[in-house]
C-alpha cells in the first residue's frame, strides 16, 4: 500500500509510468516503506538496539531486465528525465550525483558482491526502473533506503538472486556507505525490509536478531501521530559523520569493541575514564538510550503501552541536550505536544531537521496536533505536515 492509496492503485500507476517513459511492459512492480523509530536513536553504529515501525508511505519500482548492460532510472518525483548509465563503466568509480546514485549504488553492491557479474553467468545487471514515491523527502523518514530496497527487491527477483531480506538490507546499506557516500547504521534499511504491519521491529544491530513486537495503538485507543516539520534533514552534511566518528573514538578510549559493550551500571565510571569531555554526552546518551529501548520493550510486553511515553520524551531530551542532535522546531513540537497532554514526544530519525513522533490519546489527537500547528505559526515556522503512523508491511512485490 501507498501512503495515500491500495497497493493495487500504487502498482497499475507505477507500471502505466514504465510503459510511458521506456516503452514495453515492466516484469513487475516492487515496493518498499519509509519508517519512523520508536526508540533507539544513533544506536545502529554503536552496535546498539532500535524499534522502527514501518509507515504505509512506500517507494515504488516498476522494472524489467535489460541485457545489454545499461541501467535506465527515471523518477516520477525528480525533474530532469531519466538517467542513463553503463553498468561496469560508472560502476565503481565517481559515483553519479544525485539520487540516481542509490539505485546506481544497489547495482554497485550487487556486482562488487558478485551476485550481478558476467562471470556468474548472469548478464550485466543492467536494467529499466520507473520510480515513483510517496515517501516524503528530507523529512527523516527514510526514503533513501525506501528506494535503495526498493530497486534491490526489484533486481533480486529480475536476476533471481534469491537474496533474503537481511541479505538485501546489508548490500543496500554498503550501497549507501560506500557508494553514495553516506556513513548510515543499519536500522533504516532492514526497517524498510523486514518490519511487519501491526508490528515494530526490536533489532539487535550487532547481530541483527530481531523480533516483531506487537504494537497495535489503535486497539487501545492510542494514536502515534507523525510531524514532519519541513526543516529538511540531510545526513551527508558532515554532522551525523561527527558524530559517529566521536562514538567510535570513545568506545576505542574506553577499550570497547562498540558502545554497546558500556554496560548501563557501570555508565558513570566509564564517563570518570574519558580524558576528552567533548566524548562524555555521546556515551551518555547512547549507553542511556540502549537502556530506553530495554524499557520500552519491557512496558509493551507488560501491556503497558501508555507508560513509553515519558520513556520517548526522555529519549527526546538526551538527543537535544546530549547529542545535540535536535532544532528548535523539534523541540518546539515536543514541548508543545506534551504541554498539550501528549503522553509522551521525540524527534525521530536522524535529525538536523526532518519529524518527530507523538504518542496521543486518540481523543486529544486533533486538540494536540492543532496546538503544535498553532505553535508553528506563532513561532513564524513553516507549517509542518501532521499524519498518523500505521505499523505497515516492509518491502515486498505489489504485483503477483
Ligand atoms: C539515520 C541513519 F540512516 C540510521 O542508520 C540511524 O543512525 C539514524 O539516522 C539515527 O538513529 O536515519
Amino acid at each position: 500500500m501507498s501512503g495515500t492509496g491500495t497497493a493495487e492503485a500504487a502498482a497499475r500507476e507505477a507500471a502505466d509510468g514504465f510503459r510511458a517513459v521506456h516503452g514495453g511492459e515492466p516484469a513487475g512492480v516492487w515496493a518498499a516503506p519509509g519508517r519512523v523509530n520508536l526508540i533507539g536513536e544513533h544506536t545502529d553504529y554503536n552496535d546498539g538496539f532500535v524499534m522502527p515501525l514501518a509507515l504505509p508511505h512506500t517507494t515504488r519500482v516498476a522494472a524489467a531486465r535489460r541485457d545489454d548492460g545499461v541501467l535506465n532510472v527515471h523518477s516520477a518525483d525528480v525533474p530532469g528525465g531519466t538517467v542513463r548509465l553503463h553498468v561496469g563503466k560508472q560502476f565503481p568509480g565517481g559515483g553519479t550525483g544525485g539520487w540516481a546514485a542509490y539505485p546506481a549504488g544497489v547495482v554497485w553492491a550487487l556486482r562488487e558482491a558478485g551476485l550481478l557479474s558476467g562471470d556468474s553467468g548472469r548478464t550485466a545487471g543492467g536494467a529499466d526502473l520507473y520510480i515513483h514515491s510517496d515517501v516524503p523527502t528530507g523529512a527523516g523518514l527514510s526514503s533513501s533506503a525506501a528506494l535503495e530496497v526498493s530497486v534491490a527487491l526489484a533486481l533480486n527477483d529480475l536476476y533471481g538472486l534469491g537474496l533474503d531480506p537481511e541479505r538485501i538490507a546489508l548490500l543496500c546499506r554498503r550501497a549507501e556507505n560506500a557508494f553514495v557516500g553516506v556513513p548510515s547504521g543499519i536500522m533504516d534499511q532492514m526497517a524498510s525490509a523486514c518490519c511487519t504491519a501491526g508490528h515494530a521491529l526490536h533489532l539487535d544491530t550487532r547481530d541483527l536478531a530481531r523480533r516483531q513486537v506487537p504494537f497495535d495503538l489503535a486497539a487501545e485507543g492510542l494514536r502515534l501521530l507523525v510531524v514532519d516539520t519541513r526543516v529538511k534533514h540531510a545526513l551527508g552534511d558532515g554532522e551525523y559523520g561527527r558524530r559517529r566518528a566521536g562514538c567510535e573514538a570513545a568506545a576505542e578510549a574506553l577499550g570497547v569493541r562498540a558502545l554497546r559493550d558500556v554496560p548501563y551500571g557501570e555508565l558513570d565510571a566509564a564517563l570518570a575514564r574519558l580524558s576528552d569531555p567533548d566524548l562524555r554526552p555521546l556515551v551518555r546518551h547512547v549507553v542511556t538510550e540502549n537502556e530506553r529501548v530495554r524499557e520500552v520493550i519491557t512496558r509493551l510486553d507488560a501491556g503497558e503501552t501508555r507508560a513509553i511515553g515519558p520513556v520517548l520524551t526522555a529519549g527526546h531530551a538526551s538527543l537535544r541536550d546530549d547529542f545535540a542532535v535536535s532544532c528548535p522546531e523539534l523541540d518546539l513540537v515536543v514541548e508543545t505536544a506534551v504541554a498539550a497532554g501528549a503522553l509522551g514526544a521525540r524527534m525521530t530519525g536522524g535529525g538536523f531537521g526532518g519529524s518527530a513522533i507523538v504518542l496521543v490519546e486518540e481523543a486529544g489527537a486533533e486538540e494536540i496536533g492543532a496546538a503544535v500547528t498553532g505553535a508553528f505559526a506563532a513561532a513564524g515556522h513553516r507549517t509542518p505536515r501532521l499524519f498518523e503512523a500505521v505499523p505497515s508491511t516492509g518491502a515486498r512485490r505489489l504485483d503477483g
